[in-house]
């Protein structure tokens, strides 16, 4: 069976051995295995219980990247800390793709106060022999247009961080979170990461490349979202986080397309969609 729920789990099966599992809570990807080897990262401190947003994985940020000063939201909105609904398989060809939704019907009252729109959110992951997919489409349900933003925020796992490299930000500009949203330009062809690094890099082309050294590298296409951000807590900012090792910063490295620099305005009765495509190469 290419697709089974157990314990508010979804876990996914693809014929070459593939293998991802989504949990309702957040519609989180919380593991995607090729050839046998897990390549997301998930904190051995992350928090299961669905307290608290799952440290680690591809977490769903939506309606607000961070903190806005006039909207009563958690960081990083409620998509990544509500239970979604599970629809099912939708298709098993080659692929195979199960589907979520979420409703402001489905949030709790302090959270539809937070952000009072009517909207349903649709999440599509689909497996393949080497990649894995993650598309969100969003309905504005509403008469009027409403603003957002939205962002996957991927944890890659990583073998060592100091062997890692991105390739494909060289000339853009970024927004250095780490420097009091100073306005930079990355001047460097390959990426890396020997510091904390928190870099919103906006107007991304839609082809990355993160590199893990000599073991293997992924792709990361983008579809429909603009920006780009690259974070790697380091050691102060591991020790701060309950929810993950102090050590872990050694072996993660988060590379998340999203549309977070500018507001995305979608006018009422509209829908949009963006997503990413992760693949082994
Ligand atoms: O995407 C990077 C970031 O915005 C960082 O600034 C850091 O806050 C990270 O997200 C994790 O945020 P969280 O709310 O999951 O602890």
């Amino acid at each position: 069976m290419p697709a089974e729920e157990k314990d508010k789990v979804i876990y996914v099966s693809h014929s070459s051995g593939a293998s991802a599992e989504i949990a309702l809570y957040g519609a989180t990807v919380t593991s995607w295995k090729v050839a046998g080897v897990e390549r997301l990262f998930v904190s051995e401190q992350a928090i299961r219980d669905g307290s608290k947003a799952i440290r680690g994985g591809i977490p769903l940020v939506f309606p607000i990247f961070g903190t806005k000063e006039n909207i009563q939201l958690p960081q990083h909105g409620f998509a990544r800390n509500t239970y979604w609904e599970y629809v099912g398989l939708i298709t098993d060809n080659d692929e195979t793709s199960v589907r979520f939704t979420l409703k402001d019907t489905q949030l709790d009252s302090k959270l539809r106060n937070g952000w009072p729109h009517s909207f349903r959110l649709t999440y599509t992951v689909t497996l393949g022999e080497k990649s894995i997919s993650t598309v969100l489409g969003l309905k504005n349900e509403d008469e009027d247009t409403f603003e957002f933003n939205t962002l996957l925020h991927t944890y890659f796992y990583a073998p060592n961080i100091a062997d890692v490299t991105v390739n494909g930000l060289k000339s853009l500009h970024f927004i250095d979170k780490v420097a009091n949203g100073a306005k930079e330009s990355e001047s460097r062809d390959q990426v890396t990461v020997a510091s904390e690094v928190d870099r919103i890099y906006c107007d991304v082309p839609d082809h990355l490349q993160v590199n893990f050294g000599k073991e293997y590298s992924i792709s990361v296409e983008k579809t429909g979202l603009k920006d780009t951000v690259v974070w790697n807590p380091w050691t102060d900012k591991a020790k701060a986080m309950g929810d993950f090792g102090d050590e872990e910063y050694h072996n993660m490295i988060c590379v998340e397309v999203g549309s977070v620099a500018d507001w995305v305005k979608l006018g009422g009765g509209k829908s949009w969609s963006g997503g990413q495509t992760l693949r082994v190469l």
